[in-house]
């Protein structure tokens, strides 16, 4: 599995106990274009879920309807400011870091050797590394993302950075990123998805 944003809805959804079928799509396996594939993401990308009759895409508002379904109060703050305190760190990771990282993982990782162009990786690396320190100096007084326990957030953040110290490249070392992702990797429910190399 090597969508990030499979990923972070194949690790709610352990996160949470779930009993879940999962049918690859995407990539190497096509389907995303079939017309029943298209009936349930018009977009034609991966993830997209199937809870009974219903259907929703975007991975990190699939997160939130698993996390708030099966863990409110929980993996799903109930105090207004915890939530959205959760919400603005996934929206951060959807909007910021997975736009700047993007250049990064695709001409290391994704792209064949031929097709890679070293100067976007800079390019990538210099809009990654402040949102890196950024993200080290606030973990550096809180355990998780959002305070003390394992919330929503950490789960898209989580994912990023599993891609970013996945890189064959050298970084800024990041104590308290490195010290949260460790708890991170820990979990028995992040099993078979941080663990796993990124291509
Ligand atoms: N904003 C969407 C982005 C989904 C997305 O970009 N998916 C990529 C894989 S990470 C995709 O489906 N690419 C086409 C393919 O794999 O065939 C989400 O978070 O779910």
């Amino acid at each position: 599995m090597s969508s990030i944003n499979v990923k972070k809805v194949v690790w709610a959804a352990q996160e949470l106990g779930l009993d879940f079928e999962r049918l690859e799509a995407g990539g190497v396996h096509g389907v995303v274009k079939t017309p029943a594939y298209v009936a349930l993401n018009p977009n034609s990308q991966i993830p997209v879920m199937q809870d009974r009759d219903y259907v929703l895409w975007e991975s990190n508002v699939i997160t939130r309807y698993l996390c708030a379904k099966h863990s409110t109060g929980n993996l799903y703050p109930t105090d207004l400011q915890e939530r959205f305190d959760a919400e603005r760190w996934m929206e951060w990771q959807q909007t910021t870091v997975n736009p700047a990282s993007r250049n990064g993982f695709w001409h290391l990782i994704r792209l064949p050797a031929d097709q890679r162009d070293v100067a976007l990786v800079e390019q990538s690396n210099a809009l990654v590394e402040p949102l890196m320190a950024m993200l080290d100096a606030h973990l550096a007084t809180r355990s998780f993302m959002v305070g003390e326990r394992f919330t929503m957030a950490d789960i898209p953040i989580g994912c990023e950075v599993q891609r970013w110290f996945g890189l064959p490249q050298e970084r800024q070392p990041r104590p308290h990123i490195e010290r949260w992702f460790a708890s991170l990797l820990a979990r028995p429910a992040a099993m078979g998805v941080l663990d796993l190399p990124l291509a």
